[in-house]
């Protein structure tokens, strides 16, 4: 028996398929039914046509928001879940509603990250105000899928207010979900400043704050050296176009330590860029990154079920194997072969 199986409750029944309908369905998210988003989120991760045709329906209804979209990244072990956990507290107990999403790339492999690992939000995880979704992982390379963007939407139609999109430290999933939200946040822990090293220039582009975590205990010192390495290397980016500065916080989830701090950077950022127009351009934004992705996996999907396709790209399999064709001759070959089928 696999690690997967052994962790599945053996009791447990795949909620009834149909039972709802697109109406049912919508007039039970706009209440707030937190079993309802999770039949949607099943559903938008779905790829059979009768579920893309109920979450299409559903989204029908959506209605625009003043949400806060944040992506919380960051290498593995940085405390981003410790953070989402302790910093979710904080705003659920000011009476926010808060929704939190994970992507996992490594899920569909592995299984592991889902049931075994723990997701440290102990805290969270009974509270009325918070919804956590463990693994919205895809099956799109980088982990971010359509289902992730879907995601988000009917969070917001169950009335959350923060979205939290954590990445699970696969450099691929830390660019796609900029795309996904209005502000990115990059954790780090103390370190020598190797650890920046580690994160990549692009990466760090993308930060609309930093958090240097753990800055508890011994590592109080450490915690301010790597925060004075981050506002030396932030002084060479490129910046974003919204034209604000990065901040850079310490904190602990141990401690809470500018834990208003934190909460007070988040607010002006959205405070600002709803006055720049920053934020409504972001939304277009991801309207058009979504619809961009919808369109080309639409496509490679379309063109894959073609008979004539699949026997040439089989053939050039077998001939790249044979060093007969070149990757690049190949390409060119299914290119005219897809052109020739449609004229
Ligand atoms: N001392 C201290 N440890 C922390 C803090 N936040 C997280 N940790 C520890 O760091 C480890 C990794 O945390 P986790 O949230 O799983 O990291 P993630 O991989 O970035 O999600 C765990 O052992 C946490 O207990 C903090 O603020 N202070
Ligand atoms: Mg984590």
């Amino acid at each position: 028996m696999s690690n997967l199986n052994k962790n599945i409750n053996p009791n447990f029944r795949k909620a009834e398929r149909k039972s709802f309908t697109a109406k049912e369905l919508t007039k039970k998210l706009l209440s707030g039914d937190k079993l309802s988003l999770s039949y949607a989120l099943s559903i938008a991760e779905s790829i059979l046509p009768v579920d893309r045709q109920l979450v299409a329906d559903v989204l029908q209804n959506y209605k625009k928001t003043n949400t806060k979209r944040i992506a919380i990244t960051g290498p593995p072990g940085a405390g981003k879940s410790t953070f989402i956990d302790s910093f979710g507290n904080h705003l659920a107990e000011k009476n926010k509603k808060i929704a939190i999403l994970t992507i996992d790339p490594s899920s569909p492999q592995s299984g592991g990250s889902i049931l075994g690992d723990k997701t440290r939000m102990d805290s969270l995880i009974n509270h009325d105000q918070v919804y956590i979704r463990p693994s919205a992982s895809g099956t799109e390379k980088g982990g971010v899928s359509s289902a992730t963007m879907e995601s988000i939407l009917l969070c917001e139609m169950a009335g959350y207010e923060y979205i939290i999109v954590e990445t699970v430290g696969v450099g691929q999933s830390e660019v796609a979900v900029s795309e996904l939200v209005d502000m990115y946040v990059l954790i780090v822990q103390p370190g020598s400043g190797d650890d920046l090293q580690g994160i990549k220039r692009g990466i760090m582009e993308l930060a609309d704050l930093y958090i240097v975590n753990k800055a508890d205990g011994d590592k109080v010192e450490l915690a301010k050296q790597s925060g004075r390495s981050i506002n030396a290397a932030k002084s060479l980016l490129f910046p974003k176009s919204h034209g604000l500065k990065a901040e850079t916080i310490l904190y602990s989830s141990e401690s809470l330590l500018n834990v208003d701090k934190i909460e007070e950077a988040i607010d002006s950022f959205f405070n600002s860029n709803h006055e720049s127009g920053y934020y409504q351009d972001t939304r277009k934004q991801q309207m058009a990154s979504w619809l961009h992705r919808e369109i080309n996996k639409s496509i490679i999907e379309s063109v894959e079920e073609i008979k004539e396709i699949q026997e040439i790209k089989s053939s050039l399999q077998h001939q790249i194997k044979n060093s007969e064709v070149y990757p690049i001759e190949a390409g060119e070959i299914i290119k005219k072969t897809i052109k020739n089928l449609f004229n």
